[in-house]
């Protein structure tokens, strides 16, 4: 057996694996675009990186508007807050950003690959 498939930055470092993403595949690119896309927006007000409302809605208009629709709509965008917090802790953390990435993935599946 090979090498074990582990995660450079576990390794490295996350900022090393970083500057390497800048480099690295368009897939290593847009993986390292979901974390980072994140962590530009999370609140840091108690320690816990985490999405607020007002936050979770300024990352969809600036980064999901062609996603998503009604992302300038409030109503909306708090259904889908609602919706993505899963444990209603008024909080998206990025587990339950994560799912919301997997379901955006799905969405395009099915639009594009018609599965
Ligand atoms: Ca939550």
């Amino acid at each position: 057996m090979g090498q074990s498939l582990q995660p450079a930055g576990e390794r490295s470092g996350g900022r090393q694996l970083s500057e390497l993403a800048r480099e690295g595949s368009e897939l290593e690119r847009g993986l390292q675009a979901v974390v980072d896309s994140f962590y530009r927006y999370a609140e840091d007000a108690e320690g816990l990186k985490q999405l607020d409302l007002a936050a979770f809605q300024t990352l969809l208009s600036n980064e999901l508007s062609h996603q998503l629709t009604n992302t300038e709509c409030k109503e909306a965008a708090v259904d889908l807050f609602n919706k993505v917090d899963a444990d209603s802790d008024q909080k998206i953390s990025f587990d339950e950003y994560w799912d919301l990435v997997a379901e955006i993935c799905r969405v395009i599946r099915h639009r594009d690959y018609n599965e």
